[in-house]
Order: C-alpha cells, then structure tokens, then sequence
C-alpha cells in the first residue's frame, strides 16, 4: 500500500484483516514509526484497534521504501494547483517506486481521485521503466502485469463500515487487469465489485462528487435567496421534500473536506467548455462562505462589545477532520476581526489551530458558551450542538448556517445589516 492516510491506512489494516501480509509505504518517517509501534495518525472509528491487532499479529508494518510484492495499490494525494490544474505527482512518483521492483504477474491499482486519463500515465510510465515487461495497453497479446483503477468512496466518520460494505468500480487498461484486480477486491469486499474502463472508472469517481457539490450547491444558493427574502430556508426545503421526486440536500457554510470541494475542479479542467454548471456549482458552495462571515458580521456588529460563540471548526458533523474546513475559515475570519470577542467552541479539538495564535480568541466548553455568550454563529452540526435545548437558548441571537435549531426565535432581517455587510466582503 503506498500511501498510508486517511484511505491507505485504513485500506491497508482491512486487506492485512483478511490474512494478506501488507507492507505499507509513506514517505513521512513519523507515519511510518507510528504504524509500526501499532498506533495510527488520524482519528477514524475503530480504527486504531485494528490497526494495533494486525500489527501484533505480524499482518501489517510499514516503511519508507517500496519492496517487491504481488500487488500494489497507489493511495497518495492528487491535489490542484493555482489554477485547480490536476497535480498527479505523486501517483506518478509511487508509480516510479513500483517500477523498480515491478516483476511478472503483478498488480498494479490506483485508488487515488485522479484526472480522466492517469492510469494510461502510469502504464506509460511503468513501460518506460521497465522495457523488459510486457504492459498492458503497450504489447501485443497477454502482458505480463496487470494495471487497473479502482476509486475509494468511503465517507469519512465510516471508513471501516464502507470499505467493505460499498460496492467497487474497477477499470483495467484492459478486460483482464479488471479481472485480476477484481480477484484481489474480492478478499475484503462484501458489496457488488463491477468491472469497466480504467477511463469510465476514473470519470465515475468525479462524477460521484461533482453529483454532490452540483445538489448542495443548488441548496447553498436557495439559503441565500431565502435569506434576502427573509424566509426560513429549513422550512422551504422540508416542504418542498414532501414531494415525492424533491431531495435536497442541506445547506451550510460552504463545502469543505478534501474531496468535494477539489475532484470536481479535475472535471472541469479537463473539458472547462462543456462544465458550466460544475464549475458554477464549485464558485456558489466557495460563496457561501463569504456569505456566511458577512451575516456572522452583521450578527456582531449588531451587539458591540458582546462574545461571541463559533460552534465548531471541523468540515462536516461529528469528526475531526479540519481540513479545508469552511467552519474554520468562518470562525479565523471573526477571530482576526473581533479578537477576544470570539469563542471558539469545538469538541474535536483539544488547542486552537495554529492560525488563531494572536487574534485573542479562545476555545471554550459548550457550557461556558452557553453562559458567557449572547451571539451564537453555528458552523457544523455536532450531534452535542444539535442537542441543546430551547431553553437553554431562547434569549441568544443566532446566525445558524446548518439549520440545528429550527425552533430558535426569528431575530428580524431588519435587525442585521445584511446587505451593507454583504456588499463589505471580498473573498474568504
Ligand atoms: N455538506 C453540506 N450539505 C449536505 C451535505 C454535505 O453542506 O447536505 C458539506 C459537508 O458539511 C462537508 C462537505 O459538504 O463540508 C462534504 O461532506 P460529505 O459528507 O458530502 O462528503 P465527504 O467529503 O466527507 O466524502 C465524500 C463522499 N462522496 C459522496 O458522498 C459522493 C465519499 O463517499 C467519498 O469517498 C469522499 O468524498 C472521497 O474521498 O472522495
């Protein structure tokens, strides 16, 4: 496994479960020591007892060099550059690794979220390395490895459920690498494993989140129109849900995590003429953040001098994950305006980030909020935020951008400048 964060880890305890011996590469020497000591790096649920049971167990240890093995699977970082142009550096880099040790019979699988086309790179690049191979795509007749592309699609929060659980789309360079890379899914998957293109697996995988941010995008842009409207987006949506072929999804401060917010940018980089409503999507969910710090804005400038409570930082309910987190941005952003005035409540975090070192504002309990602070901006939907009751809360004055409390009393739009605070906003 190549690659051991939040999915290569994860992936590489499962296979290790099933009673394979998997070796498992990360270039971060602290990663590396970690996993060996059977401990792990990031927090996921019932995670960190298997991977100290498959450790033990002599199933699973970790190195910084890749060594010859049956198969390889590529679970690296595929981030974008200045211009959201794909960066598949480090597919290519651990395709590189591979290369060296590449032998006969081997399988070769990318999980990374990649650009339509990676896995004919890796190919390409396998066969350039390695003349001596017959690879698959590059040679007449069988080949001598097989290479395929495989997406993870676990939700962070259920990793270990959905890994084995969810069903598996797996795209060979040809019919017989998906064979052969099936035959390996097939050790610790519960769910449908479908074969396809390497091209249509790849393209799938964007799809799936493209289908996502397009659908919170349209909720985002529905809470913005109720919101100079004056009308209660929660009752809207829950309404219009009652009919039978209406879902939508949730708004909330803009859409964060390393995925959705990213993989369809590798979409509308590859044919940015025929992506209009991807991109568009992508600019109102990365709206709705600046939108969400002008009303956090007008909240407090609404009541000079008084705290202000930020409930949580993290991307989405319930974990810690603060990653590309419109919570987080949310809360700096009145951190480094009204200082000391914020309070940051996040129960996922022990210490604020490094980034509100200076601005004064600290991290309290729930209950300290809840006593010391008359404005409230809610920021994601932690089941314990979710669960405070009216009373506690009645007199507060709240900006909710998850919609947890459907019951708090209206505070009138006329209360909050809103339109001379959104006007003052530029960017994040
Ligand atoms: N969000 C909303 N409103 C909603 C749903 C989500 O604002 O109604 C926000 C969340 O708060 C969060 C962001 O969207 O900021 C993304 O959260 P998420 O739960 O939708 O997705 P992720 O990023 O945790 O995981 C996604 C999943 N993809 C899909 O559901 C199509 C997961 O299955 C993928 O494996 C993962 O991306 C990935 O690794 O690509």
């Amino acid at each position: 496994m190549v690659g051991l964060g939040y999915i290569g880890l994860p992936t590489a305890a499962v296979i290790a479960r099933s009673g394979a011996s998997v070796l498992g590469v990360d270039i971060d020497r602290d990663v590396v020591e970690t996993v060996n000591s059977g401990k792990v790096h990031i927090e996921e649920i019932d995670l960190d007892g298997l991977v100290s049971g498959v450790v033990a167990r002599g199933l699973l240890r970790a190195s910084t060099t890749i060594e010859p093995a049956d198969v390889f699977v590529i679970a690296v970082p595929t981030p974008f550059g200045p211009e959201h142009e794909p960066d598949i550096t480090y597919v290519l880099e651990a395709a590189a690794g591979i290369a060296a040790v590449l032998k006969a019979g081997d399988t070769v699988i990318l999980e990374s979220t990649s650009p339509i086309g990676t896995t004919e790179r890796v190919a390409a690049l396998l066969m350039e390395r390695r003349p001596d191979l017959a690879i698959p795509g590059h040679c007449a007749g069988t080949a001598d490895v097989a290479i395929a592309y495989c997406p993870e699609r676990v939700l962070p929060g259920r990793i270990l459920v959905e890994l084995i659980d969810n069903d598996r789309v797996i795209g060979g360079i040809t019919p017989r690498c998906a064979r052969k890379a099936l035959h390996f899914y097939r050790r610790f998957v519960r769910g449908a494993c479908v074969t396809t293109t390497a091209r249509a697996a790849e393209m799938t995988k964007l799809t799936e989140n493209a289908f996502r941010d397009v659908n919170i995008a349209f909720a985002n842009e529905l809470s913005v129109v109720a919101d100079t409207m004056g009308i209660d987006v929660w009752e809207v949506i829950r309404l219009a849900n009652r009919h039978p072929r209406v879902n939508i999804l949730s708004p909330g401060p803009g859409v964060g995590g390393h995925c959705i917010a990213v993989d369809p940018w590798f979409l509308v980089h590859g044919d940015p003429e025929n992506t209009r409503l991807i991109r568009t999507a992508r600019e109102v969910n990365d709206a709705k953040i600046a939108h969400t710090i002008a009303r956090a804005e007008a909240l407090a400038e609404a009541m000079p001098e008084a705290p202000i409570a930020c409930l949580g930082l993290a991307f989405k309910a319930n974990i810690d994950d603060f990653r590309e987190s419109p919570a987080l941005k949310v809360a700096l952003h009145l951190a480094r305006r009204f200082g000391p005035r914020v309070r940051v409540v996040e129960p996922y975090a022990t210490s604020l980030p490094a980034a509100f070192a200076d601005t004064g504002a600290e991290l309290v309990d729930l209950d300290t909020a809840l006593e010391s602070c008359p404005a409230f901006v809610v920021l994601v939907d932690h089941d314990i935020f979710r669960s405070v009751p009216l009373e506690e809360r009645a007199d507060k004055r709240v900006h909710d951008a998850r919609g947890i409390w459907p019951d708090q009393p209206h505070i009138a739009p006329s209360d909050l400048p809103l339109q001379a605070a959104v006007g003052g906003v530029h960017g994040r």
